[in-house]
């Protein structure tokens, strides 16, 4: 086994290099290491200084985050870093820290433990472990207010931000940005700091001092705000804050106290399970991961309404030029209109330099007819939805793109299949769906039809990286993944309101129980004419005797489409907010009682279980129908289309969480009172419930059986 880390000398100075790829966690060995290289390398006289760095594309990301689940497990003790910290800081000779890539989490603490920092000048610093549903462990909460200072380590810690070299540098995290050879300019620094007093971080107490009580008031209510439902956040702030009362190593005690209240919480375990989720996402079973790819060089999209001109947005966001088509001037320059309107609001927010939005801006070419279709590798299609449509448009794009293009549809609902039908190349067809607002929502669903080629599946996975979205594949089904599922979700929404309880109170239950909003306060976003058109297409599949909702359709009826028209379930002003409609109210009422349904008082609970155990059954039945590779890929849907709480993991891992034989006892409950139609529990639901299995077993059974 190559050494985890290793020692050696360049001119007088010890250089300790950490080689554990990818990212040089903080994995068993590591620290072991770090420790008996420093000890070595302080005995040695021939050694002035020491530098510590990271072999390969970065410093030390943190601590090595598969080990959580173990010590958590009870598998492995729960170690501390704060004796190794300790070491380092108590060294004789001056330890410098040269960071390149991302100094995170345990990385920044280590790194704080040296005596001087050096960075290059691309690389980061941050605390970023909020986002795991953790706090700093080692020490973290306790050496940045003293490096960084309070404010700056509040926002760090409690929000998990990653920070340039030049910030870092500003506030005094690091010392020095080298350009150039960062080992070179380290050693270099550390020659000249040999001999000179140097600096233990535990020891500066300045910039604690005359703290203003008013910063953590303030973050404790950004967090209530941005950070709504977590517990990590807060236990941050209360870490930080402790270090402005409590003498050193009493604020580690803390620090350590909160850091395991979290690390041993369903929040904590829930982000972790994300984290790993996303990253597994793009793998394949049957596809290779040396799969050759096609170069993605230019590409074009027809449709430049809300889905193309976001999709065309992408494109150009990720440098690759991109050709809008329009079929009319009026829908062209209303589009180009909105990506002008999008770009130049995120300048105004300081989050893009008007450079960046004119170079982006230049690389989109708006036109009426297929010029330079031939020149794109990838065309992607955003019309309307309707089937008719969609295949007029392939045949027509099959005819003008070169050979070797993949032609993309962003249908929500309608069979790859079918549309790849009407081309000669069903090969190169696929579906990749966005989500609205396409620019901003990171989820594209690749979906793969009977014929698409392995190489167009890699190249979409790929893609999806450059264009800043996580892809992840969905078989060809009705909705795919996200809003299959989402039916019974809006469903059980609907039908809520129709026995008894009121749109706000629906909206509101599910937002505290953490989705960014309610689902009928989501129809009214995204336009309830959507759904409505979807149903008039699937008509002719619905079950005769099958209760339906019965309401959203009447609203459309009555032009009430949501937001976009002022009144949907709720009623907005101009400023979109919304307020209780009793003209919704009555409607709702007079359906139920035409209907016969006996209107009562509906809990908050039953709300969220209808409501989201529709989400985890249909999921089973996805999952079990292979339509999703695994459990975790539904909450990556989830998670980053439809604004799950990533705190509670996805719909898959809440189950997982809550119990599955409890899920099926509740969705047992829901059959014997709405019907064998609506709330048959799914048959992998059912065996896994009865054999203790979960859905993540069953992830990890799969990964095992398909060779890792
Ligand atoms: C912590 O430090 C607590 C402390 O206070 C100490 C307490 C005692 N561990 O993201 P990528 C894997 S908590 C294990 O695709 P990128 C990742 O799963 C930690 N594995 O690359 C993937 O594996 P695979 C605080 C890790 O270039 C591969 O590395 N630190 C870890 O897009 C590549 O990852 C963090 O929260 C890890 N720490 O981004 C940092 N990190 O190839 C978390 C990554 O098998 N990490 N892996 O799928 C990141 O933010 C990004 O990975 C990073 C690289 C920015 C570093």
């Amino acid at each position: 086994m190559p050494e985890l880390v290793s020692l050696r000398l360049e001119d007088r100075v010890a250089v300790v290099t950490i080689s554990n790829p990818p990212v040089n966690a903080l994995s068993p060995g590591v620290p072991e290491g770090l420790r008996s290289s420093i000890a070595a390398a302080a005995a040695d006289p021939a050694v002035l200084a020491i530098v510590i760095i990271g072999d390969g594309r970065t410093f030390i990301a943190g601590a090595d985050i598969r080990e959580f689940g173990k010590v958590v497990s009870g598998e492995r003790p729960r170690g501390s870093l704060l004796p190794l910290l300790r070491e380092i800081e108590d060294c004789s000779k001056p330890v410098i820290m040269a960071i390149h890539g991302t100094a995170f989490g345990g990385g920044l603490e280590v790194a704080m433990a040296g005596h001087y920092r050096v960075i290059a000048p691309s690389a980061q610093v941050g605390q970023p472990e909020v986002k795991l549903g953790i706090i700093p462990g080692a020490a973290g909460t306790q050496r940045l207010p003293r490096l960084a200072g309070v404010a700056k380590a509040v926002e760090m810690c409690a929000f998990g931000d990653p920070v340039g070299a030049r910030d870092a540098q500003a506030c005094g995290v690091v010392d020095a940005i080298i350009e150039g050879d960062l080992l070179a300019g380290a050693v270099s620094f550390a020659r000249e700091a040999a001999g000179r007093p140097h600096p233990k971080t535990r020891d500066r107490d300045e910039k604690l001092s005359n703290t203003d009580p008013a910063i953590f008031d303030r973050a404790r209510q950004q967090a209530a705000k941005t950070r709504r439902g977590q517990m990590a956040p807060l236990a941050a702030i209360d870490a930080v804050e402790s270090a402005t009362r409590l003498p050193f190593d009493e604020g580690c005690a803390r620090e350590a106290e909160l850091f395991d209240r979290c690390l041993y919480s369903t929040q904590s375990k829930s982000l972790i399970h994300a984290f790993f989720a996303e990253r597994g996402v793009s793998k394949i079973p049957d596809v290779p991961k040396n799969t050759p790819l096609f170069e993605i060089r230019r590409a074009a999209v027809i449709g430049a309404g809300t889905m193309g001109g976001g999709i065309t947005m992408n494109y150009a966001n990720a440098g690759i030029p991109v050709i809008v088509k329009e079929t009319t001037q009026e829908a062209l320059d209303r589009g180009m209109a909105t990506i002008r309107k999008n770009y130049a609001s995120t300048v105004k927010k300081g989050k893009l330099s008007q450079a960046a939005m004119d170079q982006r801006l230049s690389l989109i070419t708006p036109q009426l007819t297929y010029d330079g279709f031939d020149q794109a590798d990838i065309i992607a299609e955003a019309v309307f939805e309707g089937m008719a449509l969609k295949k007029q448009v392939f045949g027509e794009i099959d005819a003008i793109a070169k050979p070797g293009c993949i032609l993309a549809s962003n249908t929500s609902y309608l069979d790859i299949d079918e549309i790849a039908s009407a081309t000669h190349r069903s090969e190169l067809v696929l579906g990749h769906h966005y989500f609205s607002p396409a620019n901003v929502m990171r989820l594209l669903e690749i979906v793969r039809g009977k014929a698409t080629g392995k190489a167009v599946l890699a190249t979409s996975m790929a893609l999806a990286k450059r264009l800043n979205k996580v892809g992840v594949l969905a078989g060809n089904a009705r909705g795919f993944i996200g809003n299959r599922m989402l039916t019974p979700y809006l469903r059980e929404a609907q039908f809520l309101v129709e026995e008894g309880a009121s749109v706000e109170e629906v909206n509101q239950a599910l937002y505290d129980f953490g989705m960014a909003m309610g689902p009928l306060a989501m129809g009214d976003l995204a336009g309830l004419d959507v759904g409505w058109r979807v149903r008039k297409e699937f008509k002719h599949l619905e079950k005769p005797g099958v209760r339906v909702p019965l309401v959203s359709d009447r609203l459309c009826e009555m032009g009430r489409f949501g937001q976009k028209t002022g009144r949907g379930w709720s009623r907005y002003d101009e400023n979109r907010q919304a307020s209780p409609d009793p003209e919704t109210a009555a409607l709702i009422e007079q359906a139920a009682r035409e209907a016969g349904i006996e209107r009562r008082n509906i809990t908050r609970e039953e709300i969220v279980d209808r409501c989201i155990l529709a989400l985890v059954n249909e999921g089973a039945y996805v999952l079990g129908e292979g339509i999703a590779l695994r459990a975790a890929d539904i909450d990556v849907v989830y998670l980053n289309g439809y604004a799950f709480p990533a705190w509670r993991g996805g719909p898959m891992f809440y189950a997982d969480t809550v119990g599955l034989p409890a899920v099926l006892a509740r969705i047992e409950e829901f059959r014997q009172r709405h019907g064998d139609d609506l709330w048959s529990p799914a048959a992998l639901l059912r065996r896994l419930a009865e054999t203790g299995g979960t859905f993540g077993s069953l992830d990890r059974q799969r990964e095992t059986s398909a060779g890792g």
